[in-house]
């Protein structure tokens, strides 16, 4: 923490011990979304403070800091566009930047906007309370702290609340242990030691390499393989630098306006067997070499649709996996079964199949030889006791819905969030919830799609625009309904139904989490065409919202 935040959090103490005139807005959350919603909601004039759980900004790359932690997303379609002089100023050094290069940016960017007096650090949210009465929410944070604001508005993050698996003696391990969505800030040395690796998502095989690297012994705990391509990560020359700048205007729009992933790759617009076989593989080869997830969002358009076109390109990075790993049984330990490429998040990877080469590394399959218990010294499967000096839980996280439901909230008539969502996620537009007025979720269940920062960007601006309308009419009370919310859930049900998603047991089904209910967390329909459907929500005058109990757009309202 450097001395410009430090001082900055002694300004905010005292700035918030001061009045007693509940906030317009509390936003809970100093990731990516939540410095972008302050810096907006400042602009409007409205009195805001953001709590932060962290000890500075950045969200999950504040949190996520193990070794080969890295983006997956190109650099320059990640970062905020809202202010040329950010652009100008800001030089990234690679086409996928690391953990430690995010992190400096946002806190370059809360720097740069004036952002860290109103953002309170090291402050967890732990319950909040819709006060009906007086119509406010009262926030209470882990460490005693209150805070009443008239509406709150939650950045919590859609993969922000790390998951532990159900084993048996996790706490009796002597040897050190770590999430990587909780990873310490103090180093933590690989070198020379026996390490268990438990999990093989995009967390798992951004470490692997690393762990591997120096471990005496790494022992890899896999439960199901995932489709990994490689990221082809590279240095951003002074020159694409400066073309990146000078471009930003009409990437950007491109990226908000014609992509549906938010991602700069556009599909080709032709059909995998609507080209013969050997071009078809030529298409697949030249992805394959391509930056980042070029594989999912260059490729033919119906990949994810056509059953056939899936088989055919999965085949395709199998046969890449068997040529990469030595061992063929080890190899087809490594090729996914139960899923065709892209059903879920495909990890991206670098040098991570190579790893399944080295004599200290050993791939444990728990379909076939599961872990029994976490013992004193190391981790016991129905066969082996693996000795261990550090355990590495690469496990993944309740997701979307996981870090909100962590916080206790209260709505109307003492309902609790918990009971709202008992059969699952109930939202609109994945911004609001029903029986919850003045709450705003951003990154709200049933929203999310693609490349992530530039959802966030939609809904953020979409938001403060409703807020501006919500503080200028006068109302004191903005909810949706029942029936708006289950609209928006059949239609994104049916999106989801449609594509060959549905197949996969995912965290984007919560399928992850023991006893979620099983629904599509985001949005299945792409990015276009949820901001559509926020246009057009505009349009009809916020259909699906009520103020203090009317239509939005009901002349006699308020
Ligand atoms: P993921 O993608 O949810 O991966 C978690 C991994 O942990 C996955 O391989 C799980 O296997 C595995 N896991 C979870 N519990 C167990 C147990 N009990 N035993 C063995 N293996 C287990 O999380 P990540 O952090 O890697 O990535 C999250 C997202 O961040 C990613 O999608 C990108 O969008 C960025 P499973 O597949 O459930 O069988």
């Amino acid at each position: 923490m450097g001395t410009t935040s430090t001082t900055a959090q002694s300004e905010t103490t005292r700035r918030q011990g001061t009045g007693s005139d509940p906030l317009d807005v509390l936003i809970i959350g100093g990731g990516n979304a939540g410095l972008y919603l302050l810096h907006r909601i400042r602009e409007r004039g409205l009195s805001v403070v953001a709590l932060e759980a962290g000890s500075s900004v950045g969200g999950v790359w504040y949190w996520n800091r193990y070794p080969g932690a890295r983006l997956d997303s190109e650099s320059y379609t990640y970062g905020y566009f809202f202010s040329e002089e950010l652009l100008r100023d800001w030089r990234w050094s690679e086409e996928f930047v690391g953990q430690e290069e995010l992190e400096s940016y946002f806190k370059f960017v809360a720097t740069k906007f004036g952002l860290w007096k109103d953002i309170r650090l090291d402050s967890r949210a732990a319950s909040m309370e819709w006060i009906e009465s007086r119509g406010v929410w009262l926030v209470k944070t882990v460490d005693g702290s209150r805070f009443e604001a008239r509406t709150v508005v939650t950045a919590v993050g859609i993969l922000s609340a790390p998951q532990y698996p159900e084993i048996p003696g996790r706490d009796r391990f002597e040897g050190e242990s770590h999430h990587t969505g909780l990873w310490p800030k103090e180093e933590v040395d690989f070198a020379g030691k026996r390490i268990a690796v438990i999990g093989t998502g995009s967390s798992g095989v951004q470490v692997i390499p690393f762990a591997a690297a120096v471990a005496e012994q790494l022992v890899v705990f896999q439960r199901t393989p995932n489709w990994c391509t490689p990221i082809n990560n590279s240095m951003i020359s002074t020159e694409r630098a400066e073309q990146l700048v000078a471009d930003s205007a009409g990437f950007h729009r491109y990226l908000m306006s014609a992509s549906a992933s938010g991602y700069l790759h556009a599909p080709r617009d032709e059909d995998a067997f609507a080209v013969t076989t050997e071009q078809r593989i030529e298409h697949f080869e030249r992805l394959y070499a391509q930056p980042g997830l070029s594989m999912m969002f260059a490729n033919f358009r119906d990949i994810l649709t056509n059953r056939a076109a899936n088989e055919a390109l999965s085949d395709f990075i199998a046969q890449k996996i068997r040529g990469r790993v030595h061992d063929p049984l080890v190899a087809e330990k490594l090729i996914p079964r139960d899923h065709g490429y892209g059903m879920k998040r495909p990890p991206l990877e670098d040098r991570y199949y190579e790893v399944y080469n080295q004599g200290h590394v050993t791939l444990v399959d728990t379909t076939v030889d599961p872990i029994v218990a976490v013992t004193k010294s190391g981790i016991q499967t129905e066969t082996t006791q693996h000795a261990l000096d550090m355990i590495v839980y690469a496990t993944g996280f309740d997701a979307v819905t996981g870090a909100l439901q962590r916080i206790e909230v209260t709505g109307a008539a003492g309902h609790s969030l918990t009971d709202a969502w008992s059969d699952g996620p109930r939202s609109y537009l994945g911004v609001q919830i029903p029986g919850f007025p003045n709450l705003f979720t951003i990154g709200g269940p049933q929203s999310a799609a693609g490349n992530v920062p530039r959802f966030l960007e939609t809904q953020v601006d979409w938001l403060v625009d409703l807020l501006g309308s919500f503080f200028a009419s006068g109302a004191e009370k903005v909810e949706t309904t029942d029936a708006a919310a289950d609209e928006w859930g059949k239609h994104n049900e049916a999106m989801a139904q449609n594509s060959l998603l549905r197949n996969a047991q995912s965290w984007a089904f919560g399928s992850n989490t023991p006893g979620k209910p099983r629904t599509y967390l985001l949005y299945a329909g792409g990015q276009d065409s949820y901001r559509k459907r926020l246009a057009e929500v505009v349009e009809s005058g916020y259909s699906g919202f009520l103020l203090d109990g009317r239509e939005w757009n009901d002349p006699s309202a308020v």
